[in-house]
């Protein structure tokens, strides 16, 4: 095989891990489009992927994985630190050798009769401060063509890496896809990721959840930055000025949608616009003007299907119009095209669903579309992808947000009172579970930063980790942090907030407040806005006078019994607890008495 680096780390790891796995050939992804295109044809001649109508979706594929392959899993996933302590109470751990004995005794051999492919990443632009490299070794044209969606692919990536053995190593066998031997472990200490028996994305595309924010968040903790669960969205005042969030949300909180949100008409008209940096993930760093600045550290979107629809994200949608692979979506025979739960009202009738199976839209009593299916779409793909998404030094961060599906107790929108109430604002996040997920719903999740799958390491270090950093910059140039609550329900269970893109007249109180321009009321769990300042034009019939009233109130009954589920979840860390949290904890304590 044709060497593409001189790199002895990356030469040898390869050798180590093709013996190991034995592929019939080896293939070095240069990341080029007669390269790629290639593997796509490969894929279709296969049955691996299947290629849809070009008129109406060109460039776009569909995949389908295995039955037990549809999603992260999370029970299965490892950090591999040398002692359980590191890897703290809410991940599950293997002792690295024992983790790298089972992983290697199930991927040894799994190559032979296929191709391995070596896929060199950069996360982030190539070359850019914030960046850093991966390489995945993997026996799926499916990971090679999604990678080169979702990262940025190919031999600039070690060219730019030279010599350094700063790179994250990632092996991915999709071996029987047995579900009883699926693992993906992660360990820190060497940067490596081994990933088996799936095929499914969060579990195989290694630069993303794997190296991105497990991987990364131990990396930032080590070297002074930050891999956050985070999308980053630019807002563009009248005036042309921008302002950067990021904000942090559970899963099925609508994150990609409010990253590409669209202003309210009274905004647009008044000049407004809304600009998206990234969906999913930030790496924040502190930049030499002492601000924290941003990256999105991906090159594309790896959304959920079911909900995007013309309404609900019309920029996502579009994003998915061209050089897109869809999985586990509904083929439309007709048309050669994809259709899923909500795109709209028309199902089609002569189809295939998720599973290979023939579907009819207008007679299925089972949903055609998983309900994790996915795109996988080219950022640039967005119509309001920013201008500064390549930027090599970020964007500077306003404010953090974070935000929880509470039914009845956080109001819209409160401000942190300083940083280090902040980050316990962050570690406090919870969301009640919704009818989507298996289980009771309204069942209280503390998902501490949206982190909780994602964190390398120990909880407890992480949050003395935001501190640390918030202590690291001025404080007149911390960014301020946020709590908002889109889901707030009357006694009828009816939302009483609009949501999506009436969430801007949210953050645009939130970026006032950072300017210093928006007065706030002193509330026992922090700065509210006055109701007055909540900018309601256009909705005032969905939301009255009243309703505002309501979704801004802070009822002290229900943040007593908050503050003991808060002190019960802080209790499985010990004594690890950073005292600037537990202070946090006794001041609402006693201001809600
Ligand atoms: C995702 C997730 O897919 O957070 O982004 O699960
Ligand atoms: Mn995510």
């Amino acid at each position: 095989m044709t060497e593409r680096t001189k790199n002895p780390t990356v030469l040898a790891w390869l050798k180590e891990m093709t013996d190991l796995v034995q592929p019939d050939a080896v293939v070095w992804i240069d990341g080029s489009e007669t390269q790629l295109e290639a593997l796509r044809k490969e894929a279709c001649a296969s049955g691996e992927l299947h290629k849809l109508n070009e008129d109406l979706l060109p460039g776009c594929y569909l995949h389908r994985t295995a039955l037990n392959d549809v999603a992260r899993v999370e029970h299965r996933t490892f950090i591999c630190t040398p002692t359980k302590e590191m890897a703290g109470p809410t991940n599950n751990w293997m002792a690295p050798e024992e983790g790298y004995a089972l992983l290697k005794g199930i991927a040894k051999g799994s190559y032979k009769g296929r191709t391995a492919y070596i896929i060199p990443y950069s996360m982030g632009p190539v070359g850019s401060p914030f960046s850093k490299v991966g390489v995945e070794l993997t026996d799926s044209i499916y990971v090679v063509l999604n990678m080169a969606i979702m990262a940025r692919v190919g031999q600039a990536v070690f060219d730019t890496l030279g010599d350094s053995d700063d790179w994250v190593r990632g092996l991915h066998c999709r071996c029987g896809i047995e579900e009883e031997k699926r693992y993906i472990c992660h360990f820190p200490q060497d940067n490596t990721i081994i990933s088996v028996n799936s095929g499914y994305g969060g579990n195989v595309l290694l630069g993303k959840k794997c190296f991105a924010l497990r991987i990364a968040s131990y990396q930032g903790w080590k070297e002074q930055w930050m891999a956050e669960h985070m999308l980053i969205l630019g807002i563009e005042k009248p005036n042309g000025e921008v302002k950067y969030i990021c904000a942090a949300f559970p899963s099925a909180c609508g994150k990609t949608n409010l990253a590409m949100l669209i202003p309210p008409e009274s905004y647009r008209k008044k000049g407004y616009k809304v600009w998206c940096v990234g969906d999913d993930i930030s790496w924040i760093r502190k930049g030499a003007d002492g601000r924290l600045y941003a990256i999105n550290p991906e090159n594309g979107f790896f959304g959920v299907a079911p909900g995007t629809n013309a309404k609900s994200n019309f920029n996502a949608l579009e994003s998915t119009r061209k050089g897109t692979i869809f999985t586990n979506v509904v083929l439309d025979k007709t048309g050669n095209t994809v259709w899923w739960e909500s795109l709209d009202k028309n199902p089609p009738t002569d189809a295939i669903d998720w599973k290979g199976n023939p579907w009819n839209g207008a007679e299925a009593t089972a949903p055609g579309a998983h309900p994790n299916s996915r795109f996988t779409a080219p950022a640039q793909n967005c119509p309001c992808i920013s201008p500064e998404f390549e930027n090599p030094q970020g964007v500077p961060i306003s404010a953090f947000v974070f935000g929880g599906r509470r039914a009845k107790l956080a109001p819209l929108v409160y401000q942190a009172k300083s940083w280090n109430h902040g980050v316990f604002v962050g570690s406090s996040m919870a969301s009640e579970t919704t009818a989507a997920a298996a289980g009771a719903v309204g069942v209280v999740r503390r998902d501490p930063m949206a982190m909780i799958p994602f964190c390398g390491y120990d909880m407890a270090d992480y949050w003395q980790h935001w501190i640390d950093m918030g202590a690291s910059v001025d404080a007149d140039k911390a960014p301020k942090v946020f709590h908002v609550n889109w889901f707030r329900k009357d006694d009828e269970g009816s939302f009483m907030w609009p949501g999506f893109g009436d969430n801007l007249r949210v953050l645009d109180w939130i970026i006032d407040r950072c300017e210093g321009k928006a007065e706030a009321v002193e509330t026992p769990i922090g700065y509210l806005p006055k109701a007055e300042d909540i900018d309601l034009e256009g909705i005032e019939d969905e939301v009255s006078a009243d309703t505002l009233a309501t979704i801004l109130d802070v009822d002290p009954a229900l943040w007593r019994t908050e503050a003991a589920g808060i002190a019960e979840f802080y209790a499985k860390f010990g004594d690890k607890v950073p005292v600037e949290l537990q202070e946090c904890l006794a001041t609402l304590k006693a201001n809600v008495g």
